[in-house]
């Protein structure tokens, strides 16, 4: 039997090289992921960085209908990002690309490689800006207003 599709949200960031153009590629490699159906994406974000240095960000969410698992969703977020040349040298580090999972339909995980609801977001503003224009009935007006003073503005709308 097949399994059942399960709505995820995915959280995009980038802040080196063409951040823009790594989002826009890493949304189309999401959706020609076998197993992952691209729902819907956000605007792209331009945002100050958070706990982290150099340049500002380009932020965006998508919402995505998969029938992976959820370590199966992360093992192809993974992948994406190794194939935009993603390297680690440390936490935090400026990064060509990096796909966070927000949430995995009512799934709660707490795993060694995987913690879902994703456990820093609502401390967010690039996350809770995105993810309340694309889902408006997840982030209420207060989550909002607890990450205010983080800089988010408007990159490019979603076409
Ligand atoms: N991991 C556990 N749970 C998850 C999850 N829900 N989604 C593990 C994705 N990965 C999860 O991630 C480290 C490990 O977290 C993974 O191996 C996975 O098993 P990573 O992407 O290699 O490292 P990282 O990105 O440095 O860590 P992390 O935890 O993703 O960092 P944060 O906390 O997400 O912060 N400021 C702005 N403006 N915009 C940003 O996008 N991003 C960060 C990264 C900091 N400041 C920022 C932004
Ligand atoms: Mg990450």
């Amino acid at each position: 039997m097949p399994r059942a599709e399960v709505t995820a949200f995915v959280a995009l960031g980038a802040n080196l090289g063409d951040a823009a153009q790594a989002l826009r590629d890493a949304l189309k490699a999401l959706g020609e992921t076998p197993g992952i159906r691209l729902v819907r994406a956000s605007s792209l974000y331009r945002t100050a960085p958070v706990q982290s240095t150099g340049p500002d960000y380009v932020n965006a969410v998508a919402e995505v209908s998969t029938t992976l698992t959820a370590p199966a969703l992360l093992d192809a977020l993974q992948a994406i990002e190794d194939g935009a040349g993603r390297q680690r040298p440390y936490r935090n580090a400026p990064r060509t690309l990096d796909l966070d999972l927000l949430l995995y339909g009512s799934a709660r995980i707490d795993s060694p490689r995987l913690t879902v609801p994703h456990p820093r977001m609502w401390a967010r503003a690039f996350v809770l800006v995105p993810l309340r224009e694309i889902a408006p009935g997840l982030v209420s007006e207060a989550a909002l207003g607890a990450v205010d003073g983080q800089h988010t503005s408007m990159l490019e709308p979603n076409s």
